[in-house]
């Protein structure tokens, strides 16, 4: 396997401090093998000399927000790249999904997974519409569109897909339903960028698709979420309610919001843009060094892309089967965050466990057995440029020790919850 070189400076601190072959475990009172933490979501920091250089022009210009000429010239990259004639930059995906959802004219109930980040449900409860959570495919982690079809009611205005992991949902079969019914479908394509369906970059299907380029994603403009679609109307409505409404000087025809994105965050996007291919070839290295890694060990299993597609692998996830595996995710998550490693149970618990979807919805759960199942089941691991394949190794070494030590790491865990 090659060996990677990392562009961030922080990763060096991450390296092994121990042996890497030693039977115990830190859990178990051995020092850890990373002596800084490794994170689920180390920003890709990219070219640091060409985002100084354009945030020096930045300053240079005065021109600081308001659809400047970098959010300008971002819009038209993430335009290229997910194959549509509008992006509509925004703050972050979260006011992103809220604009779109209002400019869709969404009301009454739309369908969501509970699979998912809150940010889905969060953009319709915001402005009172009830999120209806609709249970997963366990195979592809998205939406099941026969689950789908059985919530639609009378008060149903869209459905709002999720491509969890960059993984596409059901597409066409979601459409289907969405056409046959009369409802909207829009997308959140936050973990999707540079993501493919059937040869078809994300960003084109339904009535609009939302990316994120928060800090933790695969391309990031610190803070930023970017709308696209091939609805020229709709796209012109975004602009307009992003900026308050406002069609002209003193002119507002729209309840508008606040969604700009900043000059220096666009300067981020596009220096993150330049450095895309390098990312995801690097975190494509690191899926395959975790395959490796983790290969043969009993009711652990980690999840595939479908290489015929584009992909940005910008999440390693892992399902462990406590049934099968010696432990369950919730003590392998405790070894290795006495490691060192972060990981972390995206999506735990599912959001109609979460308030105020808990209170509102105490019954939602009994239609989601398989978003149950999952989100019990799933463990997210580190990747990104912070990571090299040789602390891959490292902490797919930790999974192999604590499943042979699996009794103690039990028994200690036990001693400690007394
Ligand atoms: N839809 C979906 C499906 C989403 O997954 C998300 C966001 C959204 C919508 C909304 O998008 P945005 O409005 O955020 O654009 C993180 C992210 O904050 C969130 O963006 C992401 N999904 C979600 C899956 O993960 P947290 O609260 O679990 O993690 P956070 O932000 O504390 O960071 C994770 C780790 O990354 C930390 O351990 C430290 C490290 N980190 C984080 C930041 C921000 C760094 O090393 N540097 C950093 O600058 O939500």
């Amino acid at each position: 396997m090659p060996s990677q070189p990392s562009t961030d400076p922080a990763a060096s601190a991450a390296r092994p401090s121990g042996p890497t072959h030693a039977p115990y475990l830190a859990l178990l009172g051995a020092p850890p093998v990373f002596e800084a933490p490794l994170h689920v979501g180390r920003p890709n920091i990219g070219d640091r000399a060409r985002f100084m250089s354009r945030v020096e022009k930045i300053l240079d210009s005065a021109w600081l927000t308001n659809n400047g000429p970098y959010v300008r010239d971002f819009e038209r990259r993430v335009a290229e790249l997910a194959g549509t004639r509008n992006a509509i930059a925004m703050c972050n995906a979260t006011i992103a999904l809220e604009i779109v959802i209002r400019a869709l004219g969404l009301k009454g109930e739309v369908i969501v997974p509970s699979f998912t980040f809150v940010a889905t449900a969060h953009a319709l409860q915001w402005q009172e519409i009830k999120p209806i959570f609709c249970d997963v495919d366990p195979a592809t982690h998205n939406l099941d569109p026969r689950r789908v079809e059985e919530l639609i009611t009378p008060e149903t205005t869209g459905i709002i897909g999720v491509h969890v992991w960059g993984r596409p949902c059901a597409i066409e079969q979601l459409q289907e339903i969405a056409d046959r019914r009369g409802l909207q479908l829009m997308f959140d394509a936050a973990h999707a960028l540079g993501c493919s369906h059937g040869g078809r970059p994300i960003g084109s299907f339904g009535r609009a698709e939302v990316f994120s380029f928060h800090a933790t994603k695969v391309c990031n403009s610190f803070e930023g979420g970017m709308v696209t679609t091939d609805d020229d109307e709709l796209a012109e409505k975004l602009r307009l309610m992003r900026n308050f409404g406002f069609a002209g000087k003193d002119s507002v025809i729209y309840l508008g919001s606040n969604g700009k994105m900043s000059e220096v965050s666009a300067a981020m996007g596009l220096t993150s843009l330049d450095g895309f291919e390098d990312f995801r070839a690097h975190n494509a290295a690191m899926h395959a060094a975790y395959s490796e890694g983790l290969a043969g060990l009993p009711g652990l299993q980690l999840i595939e892309y479908d290489e015929t597609e584009s992909n940005n692998h910008q999440y390693v996830v892992v399902e462990v089967d406590g049934s099968v595996a010696p432990l369950n995710r919730d003590e392998l998550v405790r070894v290795l965050e006495a490691e060192g490693v972060l990981a972390r149970r995206y999506f735990y618990p599912g959001v109609h466990e979460m308030e105020p979807y808990g209170s509102y919805q105490p019954t939602a759960g009994l239609v989601l057995p398989q978003t149950r199942c999952l989100s019990e089941r799933v463990m997210t691991l580190p990747t990104g440029t912070a990571m090299h394949d040789s602390d891959v190794t490292t902490l797919c070494g930790v999974v192999h020790r604590a499943f042979d030590h699996a009794a103690e790491v039990r028994e200690h865990l036990a001693a400690e919850g007394a």
